[in-house]
């Protein structure tokens, strides 16, 4: 009995973990107060899903600067939107290379995975990037 209800509920949890999700993100040069934004800065999203970003306000990009082990970097192109499937759990840091000194940078956070949190914090940041990053560590 208790190995029909164990198969049964990993079962449901393989199935459940099998829909991968689309996640967008806006790239702004505004929202509210800040400027040079993306309107997601620290996104959770399960192994598979894809995140799109989408190019709302002109001149922004995506740019991977820390990725888990074994991710190759992805550089989008200026003013088009991006898209990336996250196959590999972990923490992802991102910037926009116009704005990297202005704060726009972004964090992926795939599967809860924290392992490579050391590695992150040792990423060369930009001026006001320094500070935004801190503030979303706490969110992580
Ligand atoms: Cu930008």
């Amino acid at each position: 009995m208790i190995k029909k209800v164990f198969f049964v509920l990993s079962f449901m949890f393989f199935s459940y973990g099998s829909f991968a999700e689309t996640i967008e993100i806006q790239m702004l040069n505004k929202l509210g107060k800040e400027k040079m934004v993306y309107s997601t800065k620290v996104a959770k999203i399960n192994l598979n899903d894809k995140i799109v970003w989408k190019s709302v306000s002109k001149g922004h990009n995506v740019e991977f600067i820390g990725m888990p082990d074994g991710v190759k970097k992805f550089k989008s192109k200026i003013n088009k939107d991006a898209e990336y499937v996250f196959k590999k759990p972990g923490i992802y840091l991102y910037q926009c290379t116009p704005h990297k000194a202005m704060g726009m940078i972004g964090i992926v956070l795939v599967d809860g995975d924290k392992s490579n949190l050391k590695k992150i914090k040792k990423v060369k940041l930009y001026g006001k990037s320094k500070k935004v990053f801190k503030k979303m560590l706490k969110k992580l």
